[in-house]
């Protein structure tokens, strides 16, 4: 497989004025004919005129009028042009009831649609399938369906017909179009200059029950953008389209977003408090990107932490806002350690912009979504939140209609505060999570911290520069009461000292508070120390952070030295649930644990081997001692969160559930599930009966609900995910293969389509102690599975190729079985390059 490397940029030798697709539907041969105006780029040196394509089948090219005849590869083709303006003329056939990989135009349940980001686009028809080539697009759809979408405006239609316009410029990447019998939940917005726009919710025959959240949250979004980022939205329509088959979560086609249905479909019957919240979430980042990735994109798919950074920041603002801020930050922190903290570092390590890369679908990564984000709020909190804004003005009001890089970005932040940014940048080259250490010194006064900083190397990257890494500090004196405010730290050297005069105690310090940059923190600070600030700390976010690491230092003792629950944690914890004055939804959060996966990198960093199922009975019996412990509270904890209004997946609501659910958890450790078996029976909603249902499995019990279960929602695709997932997940140890190998067998197992696949199979990763049995099990169904999609699903597969990067955590034994797999899907005959890139960077 080629390699293609961001120094080697260079801009297409054309400029496209017009596109204009007409698309005749049918299943098996769609065809498309293009009419595409280009002229000669003034600023490019190559005039090759390479066309991207693949997979289709030419039937007639022209140029200005005459037939010609292109050299064809598998990836394009290419043709001799005039030195002037010219019209490109094609005509192709393609299969969209046999595209399984899900890119491309392809069917889901009868219904046509599109996903064409990164480049999916060339599967439609020959175009310069590059995000710098941009263009208007007028788009025909001929097909006997009652439903016929696209980009822009609607212009025309008629009885089996209908055309669009988009006047905004844009890459092929954001094309998009959609045939189906579908019907709208329908919606109105006045943008603040006056602009009515009207809103569609499209959904099959059957969902209609569940657009209503989905609607709210888009007219909400586009306030939102108005009010805080003064951004409006600039067509008349927006339509959203759910779609069962999809390979991730959703995609800001312009005026035409297509979402996985499990990523827009809520109902209170059928969606968790977790869904809820999560849809909303998603809805503001696909509408958000009208102006972070549509009117500003990106050159080249190197930039893409330009859009998605800006744009995974601008939702978490957003969700800060709808719902609360502290929640949300322990939240993204608990997800990031959790997810990209693991890739930074181990074998699929790389910048947030990428230098090099085989297969971009590759690099939709957490790196680049999430760390891309937190190199944003770091960006924030160093220049301060006015700057910040008047530099975003500056960048839309610059760069509107542009495709932009990072240095474009970085440039207005320059000019506007007059800071010189060329060391943060390393945030963007330079891949791996810094180690932040921390020595304090105490004298006359004068309390010293010294702050050092190192980053472990990664694949390609031997040695690394010291970053800018602002750290959030406040000083707590001995009753408690904060004797220094929080102040920003800027760490830039390897090793910097900082001084805080006048003190009359020895303060406790709080260090990084709100998670002010996604570092790895090494405080060796006591557990009376963690107490304190788990008991006075006014920074939400590292008093949540102090009983997190009294948990993780309580469990990392009991699994290395066989040690017995700590009270400073229990104490601790049972003081902090006792608290009313305590928002739930953060007293729940409060009663989280470390992932066992979490626990296992703890001890790799420390020197030591992991054996998960030491990990997995050490978290047992923490959760028992915790019920035990609390015991006296769960009642009142259970009960008072229980709520009678009815339901609403609102921040206040679901917070109580989240309580309440904890609580019932706990209780089930105690009373074997009965309590959980009366909630299951009068549960009115999702949110409980699942929570429920978990609780009686985990206790062994559960059988007859989880049939039940399966009969009262065999009809509904989206719960049977969870379904799936629930079984999987809360398995013991030594039966979550077993379960997992059975399920699969199952009538309703449709692995073709990725929401199953990956509840199945992303449950079966998810259950640490479960995967990582000692026979290999696990591992070998796994790699069974993703041999078996790689040809029909090439993303999908690759993306979940990634259950294995942190292998080199584990024993020999283990590393010898997870080697042996990755090895058999490498040798597979005829592998994707997506998973063909994806094994061979984990194998190093
Ligand atoms: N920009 C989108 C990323 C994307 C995608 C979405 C669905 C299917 C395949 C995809 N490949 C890339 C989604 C987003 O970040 O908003
Ligand atoms: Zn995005």
């Amino acid at each position: 497989p080629t390699t293609i490397y961001l120094k080697d940029y260079t801009p297409f030798g054309y400029l496209v004025d017009s596109v204009h697709l007409t698309f005749d539907l049918a299943p098996n041969a769609t065809r498309v004919t293009s009419r595409i105006k280009f002229r000669p780029n003034p600023e490019a040196t190559d005039r090759t005129f390479f066309l991207h394509g693949e997979e289709l089948n030419l039937i007639r090219a022209a140029i200005d009028g005459e037939v010609i005849t292109p050299e064809i590869t598998a990836e394009g083709l290419t043709a001799t042009v005039p030195d002037a303006p010219f019209i490109w003329e094609a005509v192709v056939e393609i299969d969209p009831a046999n595209n399984t990989a899900l890119e491309g135009l392809y069917m889901s349940n009868g219904m046509y649609c599109t996903q064409c980001e990164a480049e999916g686009f060339r599967k439609i028809t020959y175009y310069p399938d590059r995000p710098d080539v941009m263009s208007t697009f007028t788009v025909r759809i001929n097909g006997d369906l009652p439903v016929l979408l696209s980009n822009g405006n609607p212009s025309d239609k008629g009885e089996g017909w209908a055309e669009w316009v988009d006047p905004w410029p844009k890459p092929a990447y954001l094309f998009a179009l959609v045939a189906g019998e579908l019907i709208a939940h329908p919606g109105q917005f006045t943008t603040k200059s006056g602009r009515d726009v009207e809103l569609n919710l499209w959904v099959r025959p059957g969902d209609e029950g569940k657009s209503a959240f989905g609607m709210e949250a888009l007219k909400k979004s586009m306030k939102w953008d108005e009010d805080v980022y003064g951004r409006e939205y600039d067509l008349d329509v927006f339509n959203i389209v759910a779609v069962d088959d999809f390979n991730m979560g959703a995609m800001e086609n312009k005026g035409l977003n297509i979402f996985n249905s499990s990523a827009v479909l809520a109902s209170p019957e059928t969606s968790t408090d977790a869904n809820f919240e999560r849809i909303e979430a998603i809805i503001a980042h696909e509408y958000f990107h009208n102006w972070t990735g549509n009117r500003i994109t990106c050159r080249d798919w190197f930039q893409l932490c330009l859009k998605e950074g800006l744009t995974v920041f601008r939702d978490a603002q957003f969700t800060s806002d709808m719902r609360s801020a502290p929640v949300k930050r322990i939240h993204d922190a608990i997800d990031l350690r959790a997810r990209q903290f693991p890739e930074d570092n181990g074998p699929l390590s790389h910048p947030v912009r990428p230098e090099s890369f085989q297969e971009i679908n590759n690099f939709y990564t957490s790196t680049i979504y999430e760390k891309g984000a937190e190199v944003i709020g770091m960006l924030k909190c160093l220049v301060g939140d006015e700057a910040y804004s008047e530099a975003l003005d500056l960048y839309f009001d610059r760069h509107d209609g542009q495709a932009c890089t990072i240095e474009d970005w970085l440039q207005v932040f320059e000019e506007t505060t007059g800071r010189d940014l060329s060391q943060f940048k390393r945030w963007y080259n330079q891949s791996g999570t810094p180690r932040v250490s921390v020595a304090e010194d105490w004298a006359d006064g004068t309390y010293t911290l010294t702050l050092s900083q190192r980053t472990e190397p990664t694949p390609g990257q031997e040695d690394k520069q010291p970053q800018v890494i602002p750290v959030a500090v406040g000083l707590l004196g001995p009753n408690g009461d904060e004797v220094r405010v929080t102040k920003v730290l800027e760490l830039t050297e390897a090793e910097q000292t900082f001084k805080f005069t006048g003190l009359a105690a020895k303060p406790v310090p709080s260090i990084l508070r709100g998670f002010s940059a996604p570092v790895i923190l090494e405080h060796d600070s006591t557990n009376a120390e963690r107490a304190f600030l788990l008991a006075h700390d006014i920074d939400p976010f590292n008093r949540w952070q102090a009983g997190r690491s009294l948990a993780e230092d309580t469990l990392l003792r009991m699994i290395t030295e066989e040690a017995t629950p700590e009270a400073d944690y229990l104490d601790g914890l049972l003081s902090v649930l006792r608290d009313e004055t305590l928002d739930p939804a953060y007293r729940a959060l409060m009663l989280g644990l470390p992932t066992q996966s979490e626990l296992a990198a703890a001890l790799h960093d420390k020197g030591i081997t992991p054996d998960p199922m030491a990990i997995w009975r050490a978290a047992e019996t923490l959760r028992q001692a915790t019920a035990q412990h609390v015991q006296d509270l769960l009642p009142r904890l259970h009960s008072e969160t229980l709520v009678d209004a009815p339901y609403q997946p609102d921040a206040e609501q679901s917070g109580k559930r989240a309580l309440g659910s904890a609580a019932l958890a706990l209780t089930s450790r105690l009373d074997g599930g009965i309590k959980a078996a009366e909630e299951y029976a009068h549960a009115n909603n999702m949110t409980q009966q699942l929570t429920s249902l978990s609780c009686l499995l985990r206790a062994g019990k559960g059988e007859a609900e989880l049939a039940a279960f399966y009969d009262q929602w065999q009809h509904d695709r989206l719960v049977m995910d969870k379904w799936f997932a629930l079984q999987v997940s809360m398995a013991g140890p030594e039966t979550t293969v077993e379960t997992a190998s059975k399920l699969t067998e199952h009538p309703d197992f449709n692995w073709k389509n990725p929401n199953r696949f990956r509840a199945l199979m992303g449950s079966l990763v998810g259950n640490h102690a479960g995967f990582h049995q000692t026979d290999g099990a696990g591992y070998a169904l796994l790699a069974d599975w993703l041999i078996r999609l790689d040809p029909v699903n090439p993303q999908t597969t690759a993306r979940m190729c990634s259950a294995f990067q942190t292998w080199k955590r584990y024993d020999a034994n283990r590393q010898a079985l997870i080697r042996k797999q990755l090895n058999r899907i490498a040798e597979t005959p005829g592998l994707s390059r997506d998973s063909t890139e994806m094994v061979s960077r984990i194998l190093g």
